[in-house]
């Protein structure tokens, strides 16, 4: 067998947050940023894990070790494999860093046993993906990182609905910001979270959506219903109601939900301050990104904008990235 080269993109969710696993919507698309795995068989049965970002022997490499137990559950033959690393997604930033490693790991591995990325493997490489971060790292997540690195299509959002959890669904919804001349930009605020541990607060959450705290399940039940609104606004190219929407549901996850932070929320002010359509969180927050909706003659002075603040509040510049809708993970 021979090395190949897997890339699977990181995602940033539009709307739907927190509802993955209380079996609701959401809205995410996959983007430019992405993580590489190139994969080589070995004559043993070890696996030997590399990254560009992270030193050999630490916690992350977890993720790929569960990957490999999970694939070999479900009967495929893999080998010890050499794995190096390499990512364009900032590591625990709120972009799904650990999925598209997940991601980029299986579907190299599908590529290795020559299966064919179709519908079908691409549905189990995700889910396998999902079980190596809940069973064998311990980070209670939901299903959608996964979905979003494995399914992304160019110019299309994804509406994954959770309602059945052992079944979820996707369906492709038209997302073409920039024919409509609007733009996504990604800010980084660089505080960084933690999911992998079951004293999280997203674990908190959890726990606290599983009892039926009602402030929590207002949360859930409103966002819901802004996902359905902004699937309607988004396929009408209704920018503006989109970022209404967004607005509200970073009120929701601030208020309601608790999982925002001070950077967050002067990210998503400072925004709107200059004049971006909507902006809200993106992830499981506790720190991570915004993502705001702009009219792309104003990008300039969104960023600006929020530079300023970052300024004025005595916090490091952030890091701005502009996204759009990408294809999913492939072999390259
Ligand atoms: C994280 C989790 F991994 C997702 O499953 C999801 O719950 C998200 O937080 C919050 O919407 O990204």
């Amino acid at each position: 067998m021979h090395s190949v080269t897997a890339v699977a993109p990181g995602r940033v969710n539009l709307i739907g947050e927190h509802t993955d696993y209380n079996g609701g919507l959401c809205l995410p698309i996959a983007i430019q940023l992405a993580t590489t795995a190139t994969i080589t068989p070995r004559e043993d049965d070890d696996l030997r894990v590399t990254s560009d970002q992270a030193p050999s022997g630490s916690a992350w490499q977890r993720y790929v070790e569960g990957v490999v137990i999970e694939l070999r559950a479900i009967g495929w033959q893999v080998p010890g494999l050499d794995i190096a690393l390499t990512s364009t997604l900032p590591l625990g930033g709120g972009l799904s860093s650990s999925a598209a490693m997940e991601c980029a790991v299986a579907t190299g591995i599908a590529g290795l046993l020559g299966l064919p990325l179709d519908e079908a493997t691409r549905w189990r490489l995700a889910e396998s993906a999902q079980r190596a971060e809940s069973v064998h790292v311990g980070a209670p997540t939901g299903g959608m990182d996964q979905l979003a690195s494995m399914l992304g299509r160019d110019g299309h959002a994804l509406l994954l609905d959770f309602a059945d959890p052992a079944r979820p669904t996707a369906q492709p919804v038209r997302c073409r910001p920039a024919e409509e001349q609007v733009a996504l930009l990604v800010t980084d605020t660089g505080v960084r979270h933690q999911l992998a541990d079951g004293t999280s607060g997203y674990a908190q959450r959890r726990r606290e959506c599983e009892v039926g705290d009602p402030r929590r399940w207002r949360h859930v039940d409103s966002e819901n219903e802004r996902v359905r609104s902004a699937v309607t606004a988004m396929e009408a190219g209704d920018w503006e109601a989109v970022g209404s929407l967004m607005v509200a549901s970073h009120s929701s996850l601030r208020d309601d939900f608790e999982v925002s932070c001070r950077e967050l929320d002067l990210t998503v002010t400072a925004a709107l301050d200059a004049g971006a359509l909507g902006a809200r969180m993106t992830g499981g927050g506790f720190g991570g990104c915004t993502v705001s909706v702009t009219h792309e003659g104003r990008v300039g002075a969104v960023r600006d904008g929020i530079d300023a603040a970052f300024a004025a509040a005595g916090l490091p510049r952030p890091a701005h990235h502009l996204v759009s809708p990408a294809e999913g993970a492939r072999l390259s």
